[in-house]
């Protein structure tokens, strides 16, 4: 259902179809924002944000940690997900009620009924970092949707095709935005330019994304 008609009317629920299977639900995530700030500190309290290493030996310039069942990892081994924080040995932390109940009602939105993720990834973006093209296919089923919900500074999104070469679109991403990447979006090359440095009112110079997953 394309709900652009109702744009101006209702800012507050607007949705894009940015294509087929990927639908941006704007602010969706601004009522609980502070909720959401709040779980991401009690989580990184437990698993604090570290710069992990790509199999290529290299920093990436975005901060991770993870919440869930399961957190996604990478190092000189590669990239997989598995149930301890590398850092200490330990189970990841629990995946907030918050996390989970806005996950599954985003996903409702797009058509994804009763999504159950078992992984969320949170990445914090300071001024400079970014994220170059990739595809998510750590997981295992991939008629699952991945959802993202952004906080913080804006950054511009890069959505490609189903090969590296395909030329990117371009998304601004905003505080509170959520967006839904299913069907055929699901293995779309993405990434997100560099941030810009800036102050947000409730994340300060970050941004923040979680990435909520079916891992298994
Ligand atoms: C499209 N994160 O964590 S979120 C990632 O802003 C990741 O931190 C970016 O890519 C970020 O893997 C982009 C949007 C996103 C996430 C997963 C997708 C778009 C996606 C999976 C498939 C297709
Ligand atoms: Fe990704």
């Amino acid at each position: 259902m394309n709900h652009d008609l109702f744009d101006d009317l209702a800012p507050d629920r607007a949705t894009e179809h940015l294509m087929d299977g990927a639908l941006v639900i704007r602010q969706f995530a601004l009522p609980n924002a502070e909720s959401l700030m709040e779980g991401i500190e009690k989580v990184t309290s437990e698993a604090p944000f570290r710069h992990m290493k790509t199999p290529g030996g290299h920093s990436m310039s975005a901060a991770m940690s993870c919440c869930g069942n399961l957190g996604w990892v990478t190092d000189r081994q590669g990239y997989r997900y598995q149930s301890e924080d590398p850092e200490s040995g330990r189970p990841w932390p629990a995946m907030p009620a918050v996390f989970r109940e806005l996950a599954r009602s985003a996903a409702d939105t797009a058509g994804f009924e009763g999504f159950e993720p078992d992984a969320c990834l949170i990445n914090r973006y300071q001024p400079g970092a970014k994220m170059g093209l990739h595809q998510d296919k750590d997981e295992e089923d991939f008629s699952q949707p991945i959802v993202s919900v952004s906080l913080g500074l804006p950054i511009v999104f890069q959505f490609g095709g189903l090969k590296r070469n395909e030329r990117p679109m371009r998304v601004p991403l905003g505080h509170g935005d959520v967006v839904v990447w299913g069907g055929p979006a699901r293995m779309r090359y993405h990434g997100v330019l560099t941030l810009k440095a800036g102050e947000h009112p409730l994340t300060g110079g970050y941004r923040y994304n979680l990435t909520f997953r079916r891992a298994r």
